[in-house]
């Protein structure tokens, strides 16, 4: 059965000019649960990463398809026109993405059509909604492009 996500959208969806953050549990597969660290503005991926120590969680990898169904699912239901960061990237060596989280490389990928974009400028991944909308697929990014919430974990 699949894992239900907790949503609720809280002040942040009503505070357009001042900066919140909170903790949203997203919800939880096997030991890891999600948690997406929502505010009124989008971060890079660098940023995100940094959000997510400071909170003492890690930068959220997808590691199979229970776990990446949970972020599709609330990622379309909740955020469509939001992206989230997750914690891969290539940026140590080109084309070799691995999790930060785990140091390990992708076992599991739902990359989008064309992605990931095997170049030195997009060597960060997001998910973000393809097609109509209701499924999101990973892309690569520019690592230094403020266009994403930080997804979090904790083990
Ligand atoms: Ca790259």
């Amino acid at each position: 059965m699949q894992p239900q996500p907790r949503i609720f959208l809280g002040l942040c969806a009503f505070a357009a000019f001042v900066q919140c953050q909170q903790q949203v549990t997203v919800g939880k597969v096997g030991s890891k649960t999600f948690i997406l660290l929502e505010g009124s503005k989008n971060v890079d991926w660098e940023t995100s990463e940094s959000m997510c120590k400071a909170k003492g969680l890690q930068f959220a990898a997808l590691e199979n398809s229970r776990e990446n169904g949970l972020i599709v699912m609330f990622s379309s239901s909740f955020i469509r026109d939001v992206h989230v960061c997750l914690g891969g990237t290539d940026k140590k060596s080109e084309g070799h993405w691995y999790w930060v989280a785990s140091n390990k490389p992708l076992a599991y990928t739902n990359w989008a059509d064309h992605e990931p974009q095997n170049n030195t400028y997009y060597n960060c991944m997001m998910m973000a909604p393809v097609g109509d909308n209701t499924k999101a697929k990973w892309q690569s990014n520019e690592c230094d492009n403020a266009q994403c919430r930080p997804l979090c974990q904790s083990v």
